[in-house]
């Protein structure tokens, strides 16, 4: 498990794996995507047909009132044409090759053609046999011809607008599908993520701090979304989009489309080299957010301490330095795309000035019609525009790459051993517990617990004593599996405890810790905990068997007063009392108390005593105690230090030893009459 540099994971923009196991999770939702694609598609359509509407506007009927037409007796034309003295006008453009060769159904005289002489048009009229009849238009004639071609813009602009609105609806439902589908594969992600961090070992979470978790699930899973949703499928579009402008430039005109192209060699080059440099800058950058983070989550935290000791001055400094750094590394980053966009706009200019330089030049020699030109200079446009927006996609796939890495490494971890698989039977133990020669270390062969050996009986008090550090908190965690340990074994009723699902293993103790956690909610959600198996009843009775009832009934709402900031406004003793009943509602089989006694003033001690003596009976307890006057009464005394037990015994036994209990004991007694 090495998760020690991962927030300077930056990985590829593209990487198989990892882009294999995200698909994994869209699979659900395979056939939304597909149908965007799909939609995409249509819509990548419905932008080349623009373009090429303009032109056939332009060329077909703008600039068509002097093409060459054929002439045809009414009812004999293949398509319609312009009715005009008894025959009708076909434009030969409007006929397509096949209708040239034969002029199969023209009348006699077959082709015509306007001619305009400065302010006077005239019909010139051909028949086969080389016959030119002339004769001269009046604007009413003129007008018949030019109706045709206003008709047919009207249609064309209708079939436009048709096409812009088509598109506007199926991009409505594109870009919802494609949201929706990405927010639902990231929540359900998202949910697996918190799953996992539930399930992992306390290892995991002495290595990992918080601020850097809480960022897993926060922006790590915002940046695939925008994956999903930004860059992943409009990847698709991008493709169709540049594909299809190829295609239909050269289509229209090939020695055009080859000089709209020119630049590409270019743009390829100028794209590495972006890649390059923006690859570098990110990684900086985001190096530099993970310190500033950090240092943002302990200052917080840790404000009192900060406040109290009046270090406002130097940590300021401090968060100035990673601060600037973050700037200048982020203004890196900001010149390289300040640099790569103008660029890219410079090219892409570029390439509409060789466009209409080469195409203008061809259109005044009358080589080129210019609806094409116009439809060329429209596609380019439409060209770059993914170009452009290249650097935004590859920013987007870059740090969702990196994030995705960091969430499978997140959900890949395994702290704990898995759950056995051929688990016991668990129903309530007596409470026997037993230690086997354990040995057990938080990092490594750093051995914080060495050959541990030790035996419980049910139903006994037991306490634990030692100097601070000697290793009884870690003892008490071993036993619902917080951690795994290196050797031995650990018994509860003569199983060993890697046999038993841990939840079934973890509903039989019930653990009071000293630093008591409360969670945002009322009082009886926080001594329920909201299992929904323990009624109202049963928290009242808990509470009021452990002498909570009273600060309860005083508090502003009783069993419903809400419970803020993890409980800052109870007090150490109050959150004790609330910790014990949280402890007693589930009625456990073994009872932890570590140091739960300390630092509390003498009414509340007093009821937390009597609270322990009910609590202790018919139950295994384990006790933590630095003041030694509260486990006087403990069946076993079990002496640790430095990680080894070197006594167990009674008060009484132990004092008779006169080993390091008696130590002990002698320095808080005399600490004791000295007070
Ligand atoms: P503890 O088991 O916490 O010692 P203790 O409970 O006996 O001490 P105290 O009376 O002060 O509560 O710690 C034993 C050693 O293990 C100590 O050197 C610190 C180390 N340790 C870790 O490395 N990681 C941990 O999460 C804990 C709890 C302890
Ligand atoms: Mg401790």
């Amino acid at each position: 498990m090495a998760m020690h540099h991962e927030d300077e994971v930056v990985g590829k923009a593209y990487d198989h794996k990892l882009m294999k196991r995200l698909l994994k999770y869209a699979r659900p939702y395979k056939w939304f995507l597909v149908g965007c694609v799909l939609l995409l598609l249509v819509i990548t359509g419905l932008d080349l047909l623009q373009p090429y509407l303009i032109k056939v506007a332009i060329d077909n009927h703008m600039n068509a009132l002097t093409q060459p037409m054929v002439v045809f007796t009414p009812g004999k034309e293949p398509r319609p044409g312009i009715s005009f003295d008894g025959y009708i006008f076909v434009r030969e453009r409007e006929l397509g090759d096949k209708y040239m060769p034969d002029y199969e159904g023209s009348a006699v005289p077959v082709k015509a053609e306007i001619e305009e002489d400065g302010d006077t048009y005239y019909l010139r009229i051909q028949s086969p046999d080389g016959d030119v009849e002339i004769r001269e238009l009046t604007k009413d004639d003129l007008q018949v011809f030019k109706a045709y071609d206003i008709r047919a813009v009207i249609r064309l602009g209708l079939i436009l607008l048709g096409a812009l609105t088509l598109a506007f609806i199926l991009n409505y439902i594109q870009v919802y599908v494609l949201q929706y589908t990405g927010l639902r594969i990231v929540s359900s992600m998202r949910q697996e993520v918190f799953a996992h961090l539930q399930a992992l070992s306390l290892a995991f979470f002495d290595k990992n701090p918080i601020g850097r978790l809480v960022t897993r699930v926060t922006n790590d899973m915002d940046a695939l979304n925008e994956m999903y949703t930004a860059a992943l499928v409009n990847l698709f579009k991008d493709v169709f989009l540049l594909v299809g402008i190829i295609v239909v430039m050269l289509r229209m005109n090939v020695e055009l489309a080859v000089a709209s192209f020119a630049v590409l060699p270019v743009i390829v080059v100028v794209t590495a080299m972006f890649r390059t440099k923006a690859r570098q800058a990110y990684r900086a950058a985001r190096v530099r957010l993970a310190r500033i983070n950090a240092a943002l989550a302990e200052n917080i935290s840790g404000v009192r301490i900060i406040q109290i000791f009046g270090r406002e001055k130097e940590k300021f400094q401090e968060f100035d330095r990673v601060n600037h750094d973050y700037l200048d590394a982020s203004m890196r980053e900001l010149k390289v795309y300040a640099v790569f966009r103008p660029a890219m706009n410079f090219i892409s200019s570029f390439a509409l000035a060789l466009l209409i330089w080469f195409g203008g030049r061809r259109v005044l020699g009358g080589t080129l019609e210019f609806g094409v030109l116009f439809a060329f200079t429209n596609y380019l446009e439409q060209f770059f525009r993914p170009i452009n927006d290249l650097t935004e996609k590859y920013n987007i796939m870059q740090a969702a790459m990196a994030s995705a890495e960091r969430i499978f490494m997140l959900l890949d971890s395994r702290e704990l051993e898995p759950e056995p698989e051929k688990p016991v039977v668990f129903p309530r133990p007596r409470g026997e517990i037993e230690f086997e020669n354990v040995w057990f270390a938080y990092n490594d062969n750093d051995w914080v617990l060495k050959d541990v050996s030790f035996r419980i009986e049910p139903g006994e008090t037991c306490a634990f004593v030692g100097h601070t550090g000697a290793g009884k908190t870690s003892i008490i965690s071993l036993i619902g599996r917080m951690y795994e340990i290196s050797k031995g074994r650990i018994l509860i009723d003569g199983v060993d405890i890697r046999d038993i699902p841990t939840q079934e293993l973890r509903r039989h103790i019930g653990v009071v810790h000293q630093d008591v956690f409360l969670f945002t909610g009322d009082i009886k959600t926080n001594i329920a905990l909201g299992d929904t198996g323990i009624s109202f009843e049963e928290v009242r009775e808990a509470a009021s068997f452990v002498n909570a009832d009273r600060f309860i009934s005083r508090l502003h709402g009783g069993y419903d007063a809400e419970v803020r900031e993890r409980g800052a406004t109870l007090s150490a003793g109050e959150r004790q009392l609330l910790s014990f009943a949280r402890a007693l509602v589930r009625d456990p089989a073994i009872l932890v108390l570590d140091e739960a006694t300390a630092n509390i003033d003498t009414e509340t001690e007093a009821l937390i005593q009597d609270a322990l003596k009910r609590l202790t009976r018919g139950r295994t307890t384990l006790v933590v105690a630095h003041r030694l006057s509260t486990i006087q009464n403990a069946d076993k005394i079990i002496v640790i230090h430095k990680g080894r037990v070197r006594e167990i015994g009674t008060h009484q036994e132990l004092l008779a030893k006169r080993g390091i209990y008696y130590q002990l004991y002698l320095l808080q007694y005399k600490e004791q009459i000295g007070a």
